[in-house]
């Protein structure tokens, strides 16, 4: 029997890999997407032909409701959010609505509709950890979000739980830590790095500009992170899993590991506001501090421990952290224009 499922983010970087997953599986592929003046279509371009996509938005109960009535998914992967922590320090109220009460309206919906047999996958965060006083990061680990997006994904993770006690349904939690790809959008760190590396390479005198360099990350491939969460969704009992590689790197390690791909050596000079990351061989500025992008609150470390995961689900993560930064690089160096 073919499978239906419906993605809430689907125009996402998660999205479109887990669409690209679930069609290499024979699922029939809905997707949600919300209205814009601008193409937010783009990465799902080469998959066009082979999804239906559904305008709606997290936000409206009644759209929400009719598209579940129309799809009848078997399963529901909620990835829809706003998820930019600095922003949402911008855009608290709306990131709370969309994510965090976004993901109720979903649950009620399915309630009202009596939707028993429909299984259910919330994106959440290690974002919900915040500066919590353990490492490494596991499912009991305790909450101390410290962003207004922490916040309301933990809201969202109670309700998943709330739901799964309350109504039997098979709601799970995927607590993910950062994971990157060439989809990744461009204002996040990582990307915003690669394509500055790119456009060093193809002769630009730009200077990346970026705020805290000292936060660590626990950094893993998209691809292999979306494998995860279907994986959650075949199980015979929902739970809430962490998935992480394990380990963590700095901002700055990112930076150098970038530019060590197209062989410039990075050398920190400088202090606090005042560093600056310069090329070894050549003397020119690279990458300087805004204090612009620091965050209200910051959170200063994470490393998820994803012993769970492996046991029950036998997921692990495939793709290295230097076939990562690689792969970004290059990915960024093709597709660069001035
Ligand atoms: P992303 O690239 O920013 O994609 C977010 C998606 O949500 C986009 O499709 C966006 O649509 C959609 N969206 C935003 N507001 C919406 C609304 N009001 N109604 C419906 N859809 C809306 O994020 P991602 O990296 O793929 O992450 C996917 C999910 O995992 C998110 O929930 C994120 O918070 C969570 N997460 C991500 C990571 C990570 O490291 N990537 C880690 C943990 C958890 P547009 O294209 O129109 O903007
Ligand atoms: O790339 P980031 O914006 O990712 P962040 O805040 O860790 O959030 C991502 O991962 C979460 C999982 O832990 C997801 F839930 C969330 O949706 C999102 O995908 O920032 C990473 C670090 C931060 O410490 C930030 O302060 O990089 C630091 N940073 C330094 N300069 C910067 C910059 N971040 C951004 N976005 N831009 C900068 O210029």
């Amino acid at each position: 029997m073919t499978k239906r499922a419906l993605i809430t983010g689907i125009t996402g970087q998660d999205g479109a890999y887990l669409a690209e997953l679930l069609l290499s599986k024979n699922y029939d592929v809905y997707g949600m997407v919300r209205r814009s003046s601008t193409n937010n279509k783009e990465r799902l371009n080469h998959l066009k032909n082979d999804i239906h996509l559904i305008d709606g938005d997290l936000a409206d109960g009644g759209n929400i409701t009719r598209m579940l009535n129309t799809v009848q998914p078997d399963e529901i992967y909620n990835l829809g959010a706003q998820s930019h922590v600095g922003s949402s320090f911008d855009m608290p109220e709306f990131t709370a609505n969309v994510d965090g009460l976004g993901i109720l309206r979903l649950l009620e919906s399915m309630r009202t509709l009596d939707m028993q047999d429909t299984k259910f996958y919330q994106a959440s965060s290690s974002e919900i950890f915040g500066n919590s006083p353990e490492t490494p990061l596991n499912e009991t680990s305790p909450f101390l979000p410290c962003s207004p997006y922490g916040v309301a994904k933990l809201y969202a993770y109670w309700t998943v739980i709330n739901y799964r006690q309350a109504y039997d349904f098979y709601a799970c939690n995927g607590i993910l830590f950062n994971h990157e790809s060439p989809m990744r959008g461009a204002e996040f760190v990582t990307r915003k790095i690669t394509k500055a590396v790119a456009g060093i390479y193809h002769g630009s005198k730009e200077t990346l500009k970026l705020g805290n360099l000292n936060a660590k990350r626990d950094w893993g491939h998209a691809r292999d992170y979306v494998r995860g969460m279907w994986m959650m969704m075949q199980m015979d009992q929902a739970g809430d899993y962490v998935l992480a590689t394990g380990e963590t790197r700095s901002v700055r390690k990112f930076i150098e590991a970038a530019f060590a791909y197209i062989d410039i050596q990075i050398e920190w000079q400088g202090e606090s506001e005042n560093e600056k990351g310069i090329n070894k061989k050549t003397g020119d500025i690279l990458v300087e501090i805004d204090p612009n992008f620091y965050r209200p609150n910051e959170l200063h470390c994470l490393v998820g421990d994803a012993k769970k995961a492996n046991k029950k689900l036998g997921w692990s993560p495939e793709i290295s952290f230097n076939d990562l930064v690689a792969e970004m690089v290059a990915h960024d160096i093709e597709v660069y224009q001035k």
